[in-house]
């Protein structure tokens, strides 16, 4: 990354590289808060605004600017963009796929036109804009297994809806406008220190806090479930590849995946570290209603191209995924 810094006739025109200013909206969520961290890491606290409608911990205050932020709102966007002299958006603020079902009304308006005032300020502002889609974006009649990146996508959620509308936007703004729009479809994402907000990968997340406190986990889906998943870091480390590469690469979306499990995989998987651990699944007649989204996407993901032409590669599988979570959640119960 570098900005021309003289071009006059006398003298050559020099370039000076530094580092590109990011802004992080949602950055208090389950993703937010570690990409943060890592970009700061990479180009400095100051060079990565994170921001939220919430109140931001003291500790996360300590480690660099942090400011207010609604998506819904195009003009206080624009201001921290000009203020901040932003280069590039990590746009994070969605709802997610169990709670955007409970409120499709205000699912739209955070997911789409949140979305589409970054759009805008990326064509008007030149920002690379990188938004990530999600599995949620395929439906009912898209095959399951091994789907790949360009396929039959009929969503039935309106989490779902809105991610392929915005894939679909960030297309169009990029073959119109020349936006440098970049989105992955991210699979469920397991973290020890984050909890995920509202979606229906959550049970793989809320397993662990169970095995550990109780002993025993109420699945909310059929133990035959099969979702693509990722631990945390990989997804970190994903995205900053895709982010991060220094041209607008072939494709505007990816397939981004790691691992597929189904609940009772998983449970037998933590049941080696605790052999006490026990789980139970709803009856069959009266599913929860996550089970109907869950149904609705596929078992497993085919990310050649994003390991092609970015050289995505995960670190976590299973079973060190299963030992790392395991771990980390046990150290903060002692
Ligand atoms: C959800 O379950 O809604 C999310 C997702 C797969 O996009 N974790």
């Amino acid at each position: 990354f570098s900005i021309s810094t003289a071009n006059n006739n006398k003298s050559p025109s020099t370039t000076t590289p530094r580092h590109p200013r990011v802004l992080v909206t949602g950055s208090l969520g389950q993703l937010g808060s570690g990409l943060v961290k890592e970009l700061r890491r990479m180009y400095g606290n100051d060079n990565v605004v994170a921001s939220d409608i919430r109140k931001a911990s003291d500790e996360f205050m300590a480690t660099g600017p942090f400011v207010y932020a609604d998506v819904m709102n195009y003009s206080m966007l624009e201001r921290i963009v000009v203020d901040w002299r932003i280069d590039w958006v990590v746009h994070y603020s969605a709802l997610l796929s169990a709670v955007a079902e409970k409120n499709p009304t205000l699912a739209l308006s955070v997911n789409i036109n949140g979305f589409q005032n970054m759009l805008e300020l990326a064509k008007v502002h030149r920002l690379r804009l990188y938004s990530p889609s999600t599995i949620g974006a395929f439906g009912p009649s898209t095959p399951k297994d091994n789907t790949p990146d360009l396929t039959i996508m009929r969503p039935n959620t309106i989490y779902g809806i809105t991610k392929l509308h915005n894939e679909l936007m960030g297309e169009y703004y990029r073959e119109k406008f020349g936006v440098d729009f970049r989105s992955a479809r991210y699979p469920g994402i397991l973290s020890a220190d984050t909890a995920p907000g509202g979606g229906t990968t959550d049970y793989a997340v809320d397993i662990f806090h169970h095995a550990i406190r109780h002993g025993h986990y109420d699945c909310f889906l059929s133990k035959d479930t099969r979702l693509p998943m990722m631990y945390l870091s990989d997804c970190i480390k994903g995205t900053v590849e895709h982010l991060t590469y220094p041209t607008p690469l072939p494709q505007t979306v990816y397939n981004l995946a790691a691992v597929s499990f189904t609940p009772e995989e998983l449970a037998n998987e933590i049941k080696k570290h605790l052999p006490n651990f026990t789980i139970s699944y709803p009856d069959p007649a009266r599913p929860d209603f996550r089970q109907a989204i869950a149904d609705s996407w596929p078992g497993s993901l085919d990310d050649s191209k994003a390991r092609k032409d970015f050289g995505w590669k995960e670190e976590y599988g299973l079973e060190n995924m299963v030992k790392l979570m395991l771990d980390k959640i046990q150290a903060q119960v002692n």
